[in-house]
């Protein structure tokens, strides 16, 4: 490839006397290397930066004060761009989490121990939150890597959290108005002030008015909640892990489940997590978003999908959205699921947007790597011709990549991927087989319902009769999973309320040899029987009635290596997922009418290629 070099050209120059070294920094200007910003010298000094912070008014009152809510904002930026002529573009971060964290002892959180239907045992609230941090940095996060290639980097505290006003929502649309508000001051359109309830105005005149956001999780969440503003400005976002859906948090097709690693936490736990702003505000804002609207609203009761939880989705408010995103998740992490970004992918695909992906093997968390990043800033917040939107559009870690070596792909899931159909043949309490032909005449085979096994262990359990689990012959040739897996299932249960819970698997376990304990575990997914008809009403089921339930699992990108069988696994509650009630609700699965949907690159020939190979 061609090494081009780009200078960022500047209208205007000082023209003050400096000595030679100073005439250097003082010219700095941004410069690019095969499409990517690169460190300047004259901004590479932290000493010299101008750190500062301000409010930002936003056009809503979520604290009930009856005044416009404030946003605490802090800036890093080169002190070239103090004289007024160097305008440059902003990396914009924002999150809930830069002024302290509730404690997290499982004793603040819902008890898991719940019969399905009943009203949850009460929950105790963690001690209220005692704010840190000193101004006028709310944060560095991000600073290190941007600044000194010729960025700003701006932070945000959200609403009800660190010095901004407002309350938390978790979701709601005051986490959008937030940052579009922040992004409309840093392109001139909203007002600033010194203080956080003076008069006395800040401009963000050394803004280009480019602004891209980037951060994970939550972080990376709110990238995605301005995004659906289509506020203009924000030319970028870089979403990492992100939360897109709250309802695909903590409930999945009408059951209550947890996220992976915090059983027991619900939106009003992450509400009460999260709840670091002004103390003399908290007892109005936990009543009307705790202890009101959320309450009202999240029904762990029956884990119905309602309008409270419509509100808190982001696929449904993407209409507006324009932002160039480039975006990454892992196929492991169990906390923020990897749906969370597919959904917003093939949304913002669908509607034109430009878009690439990059999934790894991994769990929570992981960007991008940073040339990947710094390619996408430098592209949209620069305007640097660097042909990104001509990168592929998917990147995967596999499975013997290194993390800033992925493998391109045209798209996700894999377009040489095809459904292959598995039905189940019976076996219980041992493991059944894995059909790719309909069989007739098996039957119903039965699980009763324990909590108190893990799913790896009912995996890897050779007899156990708390789960159903079938599996292929042993593959003769690796076989390639791409997409997102379905399954169908006809079952009965002996109680009006079940959880319902099926692991993809890959057996033999993890001797230990291998590296990831999470290469076992293909994909998973979960689902309320009584939601069969409707997501949003669950209807008690008639014991001994059979009901047809048909869901999607998570989806994957993964080799599964010849040696290894694959194992479709039924079960019920799931110990590190869903409620746990009482042992001994049974499960009948119709085995006629059940079977697994798997997406595989190269179809069924490739499949049967996997199981005769070497016959
Ligand atoms: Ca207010
Ligand atoms: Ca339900």
């Amino acid at each position: 490839m061609l090494e081009l070099l780009f200078l960022y050209t500047v209208l205007f120059l000082p023209s003050i006397q400096l000595s030679a070294q100073e005439t250097n920094a003082a010219d700095a200007v941004p410069v690019f290397l095969n499409g990517e910003a690169q460190v300047v010298p004259g901004f590479n000094d932290p000493d010299t930066w101008i750190r500062e912070d301000l409010w930002v008014e936003t056009d809503f009152d979520t604290d009930g004060d009856g005044r416009p809510d404030r946003m605490h904002v802090d800036v890093t930026r080169p002190w070239q761009t103090e004289n007024g002529t160097l305008k440059l573009p902003v990396v914009y971060n924002s999150s809930p989490y830069f002024a302290g964290t509730a404690s997290t002892a499982r004793r603040y959180f819902w008890d898991p121990r719940q019969e399905l239907g009943d009203v949850p045992p009460e929950r105790t609230h963690p001690p209220e939150i005692v704010r840190t941090g000193t101004r006028p940095v709310i944060s560095t996060a991000h600073v290190a890597d941007w600044v000194p290639r010729g960025f700003i980097v701006v932070h945000s505290s959200a609403p009800g959290t660190g010095l901004s006003d407002g309350s938390p929502t978790i979701g709601g649309a005051n986490e959008a108005l937030a940052p579009k508000a922040v992004i409309d001051w840093l392109c001139g359109r909203a007002k600033g002030y010194k203080e956080r309830t003076g008069d006395e105005e800040v401009f963000a005149f050394w803004c280009s008015g480019k602004v891209g956001m980037t951060g994970t999780s939550y972080n990376g969440t709110i990238p995605l909640a301005a995004a659906t503003t289509g506020v203009e400005g924000l030319e970028a976002i870089i979403p990492v892990a992100p939360n897109t859906s709250y309802y695909h948090y903590y409930r999945s097709n009408g059951l209550v489940r947890h996220p992976g690693g915090w059983m027991g936490e619900d939106i009003d736990v992450l509400y009460d997590f999260i709840h670091s702003g002004d103390e003399s505000k908290r007892e109005y804002s936990n009543s009307v978003y705790r202890d009101g609207e959320f309450a009202d609203g999240m029904d762990r009761i029956h884990g119905d999908w309602n309008d409270f939880w419509a509100e808190r989705d982001y696929l449904l408010d993407m209409k507006p959205m324009k932002a160039a995103m480039l975006m990454s998740h892992g196929f492991n992490d169990w906390n923020v699921m990897p749906i969370h970004s597919y959904r917003i992918y093939a949304a913002a695909k669908e509607m034109g947007i430009p878009v690439q992906l990059y999934y790894h093997q991994n769990g929570h968390g992981g960007p991008p790597p940073f040339s990947m990043m710094n390619r996408w800033f430098t592209r949209y917040l620069f305007g640097i011709e660097n042909n990104v939107e001509k990168d592929p559009r998917v990147w995967i870690v596999r499975e013997d990549d290194t993390p800033s070596n992925p493998t391109p792909y045209l798209d996700y899931p894999n377009p040489e991927a095809s459904p292959v159909m598995l039905y189940p043949a019976k076996g219980a309490p041992s493991r059944g087989g894995l059909s790719t032909t309909p069989l007739h005449k098996q039957g119903a085979e039965t699980l009763v319902d324990n909590y108190s096994f893990t799913g790896s262990a009912l995996a890897q359990a050779e007899k156990t009769e708390h789960r159903l689990i079938y599996v292929s012959p042993v593959l003769q040739d690796s076989i390639h999973i791409s997409g997102i897996p379905s399954v169908k299932i006809r079952l009965s249960s002996s109680k009006p309320a079940a959880n319902l819970s099926v692991w993809l698997v890959s057996l033999p376990w993890n001797d230990g040899r291998r590296a990831k304990i999470t290469d076992n575990i293909i994909t998973r997914g979960w689902a309320d029987p009584q939601n069969y008809r409707s997501l949003s009403e669950s209807v008690p089921l008639e014991p001994g009635k059979f009901y047809d339930i048909s869901f999607d699992l998570m989806p994957d990108d993964q080799v599964i290596p010849a040696g290894q069988q694959v194992g479709f696994m039924i079960f019920s509650s799931d110990r590190d997922f869903t409620l746990w009630p009482e042992p001994g609700t049974e499960l009948s699965i119709d085995l006629d009418s059940s079977l697994l949907q798997l997406p595989v690159v190269g179809g069924n020939k490739a499949w049967e290629k996997a199981i005769i190979a070497g016959k």
